[in-house]
C-alpha cells in the first residue's frame, strides 16, 4: 500500500487541478502494482483510504481544513472534516500499518526568520516510514531544512539523483550524502533502519520529471517575488505555505502547476514501486 495525503489536494493546489492530481496520484500507484490510500479526517474518524463519496467531498473542498499532526485530535473530537498535512498523513498512515508514503514536497525551515518551521519535519524524525518526494518546496530555506533533517536524524537520500532536488527544478546545489539507483536499495535501507530500530522516517527524494523540470532562475525569482507579497499581505501560521504556491503559480504564469502535477504523478509511481521492492524483501527475509 502507498499512503497519500490530503492537504495538496484540498489547500496545496488551485481547486481546477486537484481533481487531476488526485487521479493522477492514484492512477499512478496502481500502475506500481500497489494500492493507494489517501488520507484524511472525514467527520471526525481518521481515514485511510477514501470511497468515491468521501474523494468528491473533499476535491469540493468546503469546510476542509488544513490539518497537521496537532490537530488530529480537536479534529477528532469535533466530528470535523479535514485534510492531511504530511505529518498528518504519515502518523495516521503508520498507525493503519502502511510504511509507503508519497507527495509532492515536504514542509521545511520558512525563508523569513519568524520562527516557521513545518511540524512535517517533527513528525519525520518519529515515524518509521519511506516518505518519497521532490524534497522541500522551493519556497523554503533548503538549507536550513537539509540541517534540520540532519539534526532530527533523518536520512535524505537521492533516488537517481546525489543533489537535493528543488521541488520544481532539479538542482539546488546541495550535495547529498547518500544516494541509490534502485528500489531494492531503498527496500534494503528501510529495514535496516527498522533492525536498529531507528524511530525516523527515511526521505527518498527524485527530482520532477525532466519534461517539467523548470530552470532554477525563473523559480527563485518567482519565490522571492511571492515572498514579498506574503510579507506584505502579513499571510501567518498555516496559511503560508498554501499563499506562496499561488503565489509562485501567479509569477510563473501557471507554468509550476504543469510540473507540480508531474511530479506527484511520478512520485506516487515511485512510492509504488518501493512498497513492491519492500514487501518482496520481507517475503524474501522469511523464506
Ligand atoms: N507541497 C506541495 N503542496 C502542498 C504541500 C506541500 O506541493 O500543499 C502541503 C503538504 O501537505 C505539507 C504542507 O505537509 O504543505 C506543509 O505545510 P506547513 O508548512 O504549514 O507545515
Ligand atoms: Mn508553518
Amino acid at each position: 500500500m502507498v499512503a497519500l495525503e490530503s492537504s495538496v489536494l484540498a489547500q496545496g493546489l488551485p481547486p481546477r487541478a486537484n481533481r487531476q492530481a488526485a487521479q493522477l496520484m492514484l492512477e499512478a500507484v496502481r500502475q506500481g502494482s500497489a494500492l493507494p490510500a489517501i488520507t484524511a479526517i472525514v467527520k471526525g474518524v481518521p481515514a485511510v483510504g477514501l470511497d468515491d463519496s468521501e474523494l468528491e467531498h473533499l476535491l469540493r473542498r468546503d469546510g476542509w481544513s488544513k490539518v497537521s499532526a496537532r490537530d488530529i485530535p480537536a479534529a477528532m473530537a469535533r466530528k470535523a472534516d479535514g485534510a492531511t498535512t504530511v505529518a498528518a498523513a504519515i502518523l495516521i498512515a503508520r498507525q493503519a500499518g502502511i510504511d509507503v508514503f508519497a507527495t509532492g514536497g515536504i514542509g521545511g525551515v520558512h525563508r523569513d526568520a519568524t520562527h516557521d518551521e513545518s511540524a512535517d519535519l517533527a513528525e519525520l524524525a518519529r515515524s518509521p516510514m519511506i516518505v518519497v518526494c521532490s524534497g522541500a518546496k522551493s519556497i523554503l530555506d533548503l538549507r536550513a531544512t537539509v540541517e534540520r533533517l540532519e539534526t532530527l536524524g533523518v536520512p535524505v537520500i537521492g533516488y537517481r539523483t546525489s543533489e537535493l532536488p528543488g521541488f520544481f527544478c532539479a538542482e539546488t546545489g546541495i550535495l547529498l550524502d547518500t544516494s541509490v539507483e534502485t528500489t531494492d536499495e531503498v527496500a534494503d535501507i528501510f529495514l535496516a533502519s527498522r533492525t536498529i530500530g531507528r524511530e525516523a522516517a527515511l526521505l527518498i527524494v527524485q527530482p520532477p520529471p525532466a519534461s517539467h523540470a523548470m530552470p532554477r532562475e525563473v523559480v527563485d525569482a518567482a519565490v522571492k517575488q511571492a515572498l514579498a507579497r506574503a510579507r506584505d499581505e502579513g499571510v501567518r501560521g498555516a496559511a503560508v505555505t498554501p499563499f506562496l504556491l499561488a503565489a509562485v503559480e501567479k509569477e510563473t504564469d501557471g507554468r509550476t502547476l504543469g510540473t507540480n502535477l508531474a511530479l506527484l504523478e511520478a512520485n506516487s509511481r515511485l512510492a509504488a514501486e518501493i512498497a513492491v521492492a519492500l514487501a518482496a524483501r520481507r517475503r524474501e527475509n522469511r523464506e
